[in-house]
């Protein structure tokens, strides 16, 4: 027997987000989040100089003018910013290699050979892309600062990373509050070049398009526990894979010391751990191998509930979009 309440049931139209079909609909996923803004962030170190201010603004710049398809203007930095650059890159560089994952080594050894990857130099976004593009797919495109999660998730189901080009502040080249052409090309675009890493990527992407706002969380979450502090078992050794990790001198070293817990990746909880966005992660997550991650994700994203499934085709680089009976 029907009651009212489970004809409306059966009846209610489930509202969906609107979500990128196409690759070129990501013109319009550039929705930024101000937490972490100069302009608007006490903290930030870029607060108090206009100059500063104006600059990444200037670049951000680019980013609002980006259309899909275009060639992504090029930057002529200053002594100043490469300075910078050069600080952070010469420091970094040598704990790599007892610090970051074979993956990563591998990638960052072409990135110099073939990208302009040095301490002189701060690589091009367009120069990058052309290399992720022929490694795994993957673009870059240019974007103005911290993006929504829905967002900077849905790019990702097209192979897209949504990529900063301005700098951080010179006073703190260590670190940033926000992202950075330093945290994305040293943190983010070595993993991108592994094809397993893009895999994974592309599969987070997927699972977070026209999801719900508790399951982007969720999905959120996920990403903060691998893509940016993520550590992975290899040859019997922990090694750091996360972006936040590689971009991050203080939390590579605390990371692999003896001081921070550390768990076995587990989808499941790795999606309700809550993080830290202004120190060191109190936790972080170990995975058996990249495709052990990517695995076990598969079977966590099964469990998430949507009226529909996805699947993107390469040959359009666009989202088919299939009912679920
Ligand atoms: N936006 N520009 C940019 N870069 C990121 O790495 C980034 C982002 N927005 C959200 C985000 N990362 C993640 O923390 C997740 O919320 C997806
Ligand atoms: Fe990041």
């Amino acid at each position: 027997k029907r009651n009212a309440e489970d004809v409306k049931t059966t009846k209610e139209v489930k509202c969906v987000h609107w979500f990128p079909k196409r690759i070129a609909d990501l013109d319009k996923c550039h929705h930024l989040v101000t937490k972490f803004d100069p302009d608007l962030d006490q903290d930030h170190p870029g607060y108090t100089d206009p100059a500063y201010r104006q600059r990444r603004k200037m670049i951000g710049d680019i980013a609002f003018r980006y259309r899909h398809g275009q060639t992504i203007p090029r930057v002529e930095y200053t002594e100043e910013e490469i300075g910078t650059w050069r600080e952070v890159y010469s420091t970094l560089r040598d704990l790599y290699t007892t610090h970051a994952c074979s993956e990563y080594l591998e990638a960052f050894r072409l990135l110099e050979r073939h990208c302009g990857y040095s301490p002189d130099n701060i690589p091009q976004l367009e120069d990058v892309s052309r290399f992720l593009k022929e490694r795994t797919g993957f673009l870059l495109r240019p974007v103005a600062g911290l993006l929504s999660a829905r967002d900077f998730l849905a790019s990702l189901a097209f192979r897209v990373f949504q990529c900063t080009q301005y700098i951080r502040h010179a006073s703190s080249p260590m670190h940033s509050p926000e992202p950075d052409c330093v945290h994305e090309l040293l943190g983010h675009v070595p993993m991108l070049a592994d094809r397993t890493f893009a895999q994974f990527s592309q599969n987070l992407g997927l699972a977070s398009l026209g999801a719900s706002d508790e399951d982007i969380e969720k999905l959120s979450t996920l990403y903060w526990f691998t893509v940016e502090y993520g550590l992975c078992k290899q040859n019997g050794e922990v090694r750091a894979y996360g972006a936040g990790l590689l971009s991050s001198y203080g939390e590579l070293v605390h990371s692999l010391s003896d001081e921070p817990e550390t768990r076995e990746f587990e989808p499941e909880a790795a999606a309700v751990q809550p993080y830290q966005d202004q120190t060191y992660q109190p936790v972080y997550f170990i995975s058996e191998s990249f495709s052990d991650a990517k695995e076990k994700f598969r079977a966590y994203v099964a469990g998430i509930k949507r009226p529909f499934s996805v699947r993107f085709d390469p040959y359009t680089s666009s989202i088919e979009v299939l009912d679920n009976p």
